[in-house]
């Protein structure tokens, strides 16, 4: 039995982290916690580009300009919508995750998804550094470790890299 995985180590691949200034309290903590988590697993600071969105909403657009470019072994999206008194929210949510999952499966780039849908601050809070983790780092995990499986993957299955 042969298992196809990604490993962690990040040394010579190349990050686009997109951010909404939306919510920036949360926003800021999830942004350090992506780049604290590749950094630390050997990605230089110099292969890390930083986009900043006006809000969510705008996540998908930049996302796919950034994965036509070639330029990036991966993506990690980083976003906070948090409900309000309206479905507006949800209607942002909605938008964004498919947004996304369509821009990562057509262009075939791993984003990691690190984008809060809570119903209040306090839920953002807890998931932006303390209580549960901080999403931005496990986007950002997850977004090494499938490039690493991609490029795994495709060696395996013969595929031209590309
Ligand atoms: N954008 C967010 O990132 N989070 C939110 O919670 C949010 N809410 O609730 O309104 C939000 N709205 C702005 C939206 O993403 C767009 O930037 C705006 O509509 C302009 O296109």
């Amino acid at each position: 039995m042969r298992t196809i995985e990604g490993s962690f180590i990040g040394s010579g691949l190349r990050f686009a982290i997109i951010a909404s200034r939306f919510n920036d309290l949360i926003i800021s903590r999830l942004l350090d916690g992506a780049v604290d988590v590749l950094t630390r697993h050997d990605v230089k600071q110099q292969d890390i580009e930083v986009y900043r969105v006006p809000g969510a909403w705008e996540l998908p657009l930049i996302a796919k300009e950034i994965a036509l470019s070639g330029r990036y072994d991966g993506i990690v999206a980083i976003g906070a919508v948090i409900r309000g008194d309206t479905p507006h929210a949800d209607y942002i949510c909605a938008e964004v995750s498919k947004g996304l999952a369509s821009v990562s499966l057509e262009q075939r780039v791993p984003i990691g998804f690190g984008v809060l849908t809570c119903l209040n601050l306090e839920q953002a809070l807890i998931r932006a550094g303390s209580k549960s983790g901080n999403k931005g780092a496990d986007a950002a995990i997850a977004a090494l470790e499938m490039a690493n499986l991609l490029t795994a993957a495709r060696r395996s299955l013969g595929m031209e890299e590309n």
